[in-house]
């Protein structure tokens, strides 16, 4: 089955791939990335990815799957949130990063909890359907790891002590807000092959 995927960023499609190669897909789903040109200006995640999924749609009348994520931090009002991309206003990580670590008020733990959240959506012109996926960790003082994109760097997932940029990305999926929410979403599109373990 082909899949649109709606996404500008290179590493979404990546990642997806990825997590759609260990899916106990009950049949093989073909992956077509369409670039969105809306502006992503909604007051949700979950808006935004709808608009992304929708544009995908009516562009090529494909099913589209499109998501939407952001980085909360507590401390910050859920900042950046919403704004995760254009955080520092130059679109580059480096200095989302960098803008983000200058905002945190202090070094204990408590003050550095932060989540990722991922809206995922599925559009077919019969059913539009959605998922939610979220994964726990602290922000670091100072970047760590040279894979995965965006925050990955300074987002420290618990269990391993490591950041989501110090891990392959397989171990990234295992426990990834992306992973969930398309694991989610699949399953209610009953793509899934139900009670087997998965990776
Ligand atoms: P599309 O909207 O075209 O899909 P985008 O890069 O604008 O791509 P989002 O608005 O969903 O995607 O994501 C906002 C930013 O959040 C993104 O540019 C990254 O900096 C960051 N981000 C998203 N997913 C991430 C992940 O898994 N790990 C680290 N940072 C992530």
């Amino acid at each position: 089955m082909r899949l649109v995927l709606a996404t500008g960023n290179p590493h979404k499609v990546q990642e997806i791939e990825a997590i759609l190669s260990i899916l106990p897909l009950r049949e093989p789903v073909e992956i077509l990335p369409v670039r969105p040109e809306g502006e992503e200006s909604h007051p949700t995640f979950l808006e935004n990815a709808l608009e992304k999924a929708r544009e995908g749609f009516r562009k090529t009348g494909f099913p589209t799957l499109a998501e939407d994520t952001g980085l909360v931090v507590d401390i910050l009002d859920g900042a950046p949130g919403l704004f995760s991309a254009r955080f520092s206003g130059t679109g580059r990580s480096e200095s989302n990063i960098q803008k983000l670590l200058s905002l945190l008020p202090g070094t204990s733990w408590d003050l550095r909890r932060a989540h990722f959240v991922c809206y995922a959506v599925y559009v077919d012109g019969e059913r539009e359907l959605w998922a939610r996926g979220v994964v726990h960790g602290y922000l670091l003082s100072e970047p760590r790891g040279t894979q995965g994109f965006g925050y990955d760097p300074i987002f420290l997932y618990a269990p391993l002590g490591r950041t989501f940029a110090e891990i392959p990305l397989a171990w990234k999926n295992r426990w990834s807000h992306r992973r969930r929410a398309i694991e989610h979403l699949f399953q209610q599109l009953g793509w899934l092959h139900e009670g087997r373990d998965l990776p």
